[in-house]
């Protein structure tokens, strides 16, 4: 008894909290997991009904993404499909010396990646928009470059790469372009704004996006899509008992099973839904700040804002006083506005910022 009270006292939730990229599962996605928490898909063959839920949830993902006989599997995250996706790069090509080039914005799993593989990783400087210079990454590419990273959605700002530029240089350098979408593949889709990111823009070969961020199924899920089966086939080891694809072995079928009752059940029109609504409160966050002078670094793409705050880490210390979880990346106020996240939390927000930044 006393334990399990331990437990629930731990278990704060997302009260207050804008500096995740995640948020409450949906209902369909906890029921799917507790359902399928025994089954692991490290042996597919032993849960082949899961091996095609797995199969289903990728078809779907790809169709969002613009190729719906994308192939891959569903990952812990965007740190595994980052490393894997620059794993295929580096199995494909002949190069002794290899080197990726990323923006100086993408996560630190490229630096992961760079550990596991042993790839150099070059980083290409940002334009005035905060998205990545493609003249600094024309520079940064030579003849060893296997992969270019473009990001759809970046951690501090929610920016979009130049992804159909990006995909030029891949071509005439003959180098692999891989797509991190981790948050931005569950929202550019559903935005009202069109952008060319995904594997409708010719050259792009893999792409990472996060079921466990906007997609709203449970921790871990991750999806890295291929839109060849050859590059997927690149990671591919043999086991006894089957073709392993993934980074773990073992690994639990729970997730990929949430994944596909949420995407089953949401579909476009419930995604579309939770991206506007996420929208409608940045837009108000955003016009609400600036009637008190403050400001973000870009006008958000997405659901992300990056405030600039002069004597921002003591505003920071203030409002965590307060019982909110908000970051500071970048030298800004970075505030992730997720779907747990609704108008009277936002308004509470703005009325202790406001009443900081006047101090
Ligand atoms: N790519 C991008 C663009 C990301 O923003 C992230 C995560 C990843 C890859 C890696 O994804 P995984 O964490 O699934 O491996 N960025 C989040 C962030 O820095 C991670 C996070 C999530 C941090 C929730 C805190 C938190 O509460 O915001």
């Amino acid at each position: 008894m006393h334990e399990t009270m331990e437990l629930t006292r731990a278990n704060r939730g997302y009260d207050r909290v804008l500096s995740s990229m995640c948020t409450y599962p949906h209902p369909v996605a906890v029921r799917a997991h507790i359902e399928y928490i025994h089954t692991n898909l490290g042996d597919p063959n032993l849960f082949p009904e899961i091996a095609a839920f797995e199969r289903r949830a990728i078809t779907i993902l790809g169709g969002y993404l613009g190729a719906a006989d994308a192939v891959g599997y569903i990952t812990s995250g965007g740190t595994e499909s980052n490393i894997q996706a620059v794993r295929a790069s580096k199995l494909l090509s002949g190069t002794r010396k290899p080197n990726i080039v990323v923006p100086e914005s993408a996560h630190q799993s490229f630096e992961k990646a760079r550990d596991f593989t042993g790839v150099e990783v070059r980083q290409a400087s940002l334009d005035e928009r905060h998205a990545v210079d493609v003249n600094a990454v024309d520079e940064l590419v030579d003849e060893n470059t296997i992969c270019i990273v473009g990001i759809a959605g970046t951690t501090a700002l929610g920016a979009i790469d130049p992804i159909p530029a990006l995909a030029q240089v891949a071509r005439e350098n003959d180098a692999f372009l891989h797509v991190d979408a981790a948050f931005g593949g569950f929202v550019i889709p559903f935005l009202e704004k069109k952008y060319r990111f995904d594997f409708r823009v010719g050259g792009v070969r893999s792409i990472a996006v996060d079921p466990h961020k906007m997609g709203m199924s449970t921790i871990p899920s991750g999806g890295l899509l291929f839109k060849r089966p050859a590059d997927f086939d690149a990671i591919s080891t043999n086991t006894f008992y089957s073709v392993e694809r993934s980074m773990a072995g073992t690994r639990g079928g729970a997730s990929v099973a949430a994944t596909l009752a949420v995407l089953e059940h949401l579909g476009v029109n419930g995604y579309r839904d939770v991206v506007r609504e996420c929208m409608r409160l940045t837009n108000l966050c955003v016009e609400e700040a600036a009637g008190f002078g403050v400001y973000p670094v870009i006008p958000p793409v997405m659901n992300i804002i990056a405030f600039k705050l002069p004597g921002l880490q003591q505003i920071a210390l203030r409002l965590t006083a307060r019982g909110w979880r908000i970051s500071v990346m970048g030298g800004a106020l970075r505030i992730v506005i997720m779907p747990h996240i609704d108008e009277t939390t936002i308004l509470e927000f703005l009325n202790d910022l406001k009443e900081l930044v006047k101090v």
